[in-house]
């Protein structure tokens, strides 16, 4: 079990995988853009993926699509606060805040985020510090590089071995500073080709090994188009509902979905078929 800042999150076996839906509330984002730049209708959007079955929802001011550019961390807190305060007053499900920036930590929580999501696992400097007062867990993602770069031909000698030895020095850094409540998330998508995203899912019980429940994010990325060599985002429904059921097959506890309830009847089928006769 673990505690968000007063709401507990069972990520047992004995229940489904979990499933954090997307909230971006980003101009530029990859596939909702500008749709829920607005507190209401972000608060829309949050209350139908509850009502859809999602356990998180995971609120982002600062878009990580590749070649997305940084924005201030003034920005990121005027899109993201008043979401979070309206999201928290008005719902009842775990808010988890996609940042990097500590101040953003600080004041997401202060605002009921009661989970930390961080695509540079706690790199930035403050981060750790930042994370560690507010008391939530986090989870620390693998990128290589910046999203503004990184697809620009990524290389690894074993992508596996690589990232989950990444994973395993954030985990050692973040117990060394008091955080113990971690998850982590091997990236897929973050600087890798088709075929290290292919490996790292293939592979997902290596990371479930480091002792720590695992998230991933496989939603519309873009090797799913490629690998159906179909683009848009509606195209794009089925093959991430597949690439989600893996990653639960494979030992994932929570799947991070733009299309929340799809994947909560996915993650439903999955969980029965695994217990069937037990
Ligand atoms: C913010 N964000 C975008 N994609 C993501 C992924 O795959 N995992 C996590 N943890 N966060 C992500």
């Amino acid at each position: 079990m673990l505690e968000c800042n007063g709401k507990l999150l069972d990520l047992s076996l004995s229940t489904p995988p979990k499933v954090m839906g997307i909230l971006n509330i980003t101009p530029d984002s990859f596939s909702d853009g500008g749709l829920f730049l607005s507190a209401d209708k972000a608060l829309q959007q949050a209350q139908q993926m509850i009502q859809d079955g999602a356990a998180i929802i995971d609120v982002g001011g600062e878009s990580t699509r590749p070649g997305a550019a940084a924005v201030t961390a003034q920005e990121e807190l005027d899109r993201v606060i008043p979401v979070i305060e309206s999201i928290y007053r008005e719902c009842g499900a775990i808010i988890s805040i996609d940042t990097s920036k500590p101040e953003v930590m600080r004041e997401a929580v202060k605002a009921g985020a009661g989970m930390i999501n961080d695509v540079r696992a706690l790199r930035e400097p403050g981060a750790i510090a930042a994370a560690n007062e507010t008391g939530v867990p986090v989870c620390l993602m693998h990128m290589q590089g910046e999203p503004r770069t990184m697809q620009k031909n990524p290389e690894y000698t074993d992508v596996v071995q690589v990232v989950k030895s990444f994973l395993q020095k954030r985990i050692i850094c973040c117990e060394a500073a008091g955080i113990d409540a971690v998850l982590v998330d091997p990236g897929f998508g973050f600087g890798k080709t088709v075929d290290h995203n292919l490996q790292l899912v293939k592979n997902l019980r290596e990371f479930t090994m480091l002792g720590k429940p695992v998230l991933m994010g496989v939603s519309r990325k873009s090797s799913i188009a490629v690998l159906l060599n179909r683009f848009t985002n509606d195209a794009r429904l089925a093959g991430s509902v597949a690439m989600a059921t893996l990653c639960c097959q494979y030992g994932a506890s929570i799947i991070r979905a733009h299309d929340v309830a799809a994947t909560v009847d996915a993650v439903k089928i999955y969980h029965a078929v695994a217990h069937a006769g037990t």
